[in-house]
């Protein structure tokens, strides 16, 4: 399909016109005239997944190979291999230290040994870039979780896995960011570990500048922390290790089917 840019250019995108789950003939006839190249993917129609190929080692074959229930694709580059398997966004929330960012760089390790990309989204790290300048009000707490929540529902939308490590104090906002990506591509995972136990470890002495008073409205001492009602999961990073953490996040993720695995 072509379209016109706005300095009257026109171009085309093969992709534009391609739903995720055509028809098996429709999928056969557009894979090949979209993508070109030397390495192949296999589709399977019936659970509507691509395999991973590229760890299962491809074979050399050409589209009019497929047979009734292999579809033979090929492809140019990796970014085709995660367009055919479900979105999923991991939401963390919990307070300050509470071992969000922990936990989430952990999963992003057993999301990589499956064979998947991740995007990790960490609130320190987007409040040096993305939301750079944005304060700690009700207000800039709220853009910044929302422009959080935009980017995840775009990676979820594209098939892709987004890790979110956020404070994200309020629940409404929270439902917004769950309205946004989607419900059934959504898991809330509450770390719940205690005021007085992330205030003890106080990795960054926020907390001991909180309670000096030379930091105003910090989430948990003199700024709202809203908990969950309903969380998908809730951790105890307290007894629990991280490694047994992820372990359930991934195991509610493939009873869910959530990541298409
Ligand atoms: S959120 O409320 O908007 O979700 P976010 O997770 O991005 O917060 O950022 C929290 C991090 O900012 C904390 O881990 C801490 O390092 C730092 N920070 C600085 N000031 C505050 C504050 N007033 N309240 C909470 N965290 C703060």
């Amino acid at each position: 399909m072509s379209r016109q840019l706005d300095n009257g250019a026109m171009v085309s995108s093969p992709l534009e016109d391609v739903e995720p789950f055509l028809d098996r003939e429709d999928l056969a006839k557009n894979m090949s005239h979209i993508i070109g190249g030397s390495s192949l993917v296999n589709f399977d129609p019936h659970n509507r997944t691509c395999n991973n190929a590229l760890n299962q080692g491809l074979q050399e074959v050409s589209p009019s190979q497929s047979t009734d229930d292999k579809i033979v694709i090929s492809r140019s580059s990796g970014i085709y291999e995660d367009i055919y398997r479900s979105g999923v966004c991991i939401w963390f929330t919990g307070l300050s230290g509470s071992g969000k960012t922990t936990t989430a760089i952990h999963l992003v390790d057993c999301f990589r040994k499956t064979g998947r990309r991740v995007t990790l989204l960490d609130g320190d790290v987007v409040r040096d870039n993305l939301s750079r300048g944005l304060g700690f009000s009700k207000q800039d707490r709220d853009v910044n979780i929302l422009r959080i929540g935009y980017v995840a529902s775009e990676i979820v939308r594209h098939g892709g896995i987004c890790i979110c490590a956020a404070i994200s104090p309020y629940i409404l906002t929270r439902r917004e960011v769950r309205d946004l990506v989607g419900k059934d591509h959504f898991v809330e995972v509450f770390v719940d570990t205690p005021v007085e136990i992330c205030e003890k470890r106080d990795t960054k002495g926020l907390y001991k500048k909180a309670r000096l008073g030379e930091l105003k409205g910090f989430t948990g001492i003199d700024d709202p922390y809203e908990p969950p009602l309903d969380p998908e999961l809730k951790l105890d990073t307290t007894a629990i290790t991280v490694e047994e953490n992820c372990r359930q996040i991934m195991e509610h993720i493939m009873r869910r089917n959530l990541a298409g695995f």
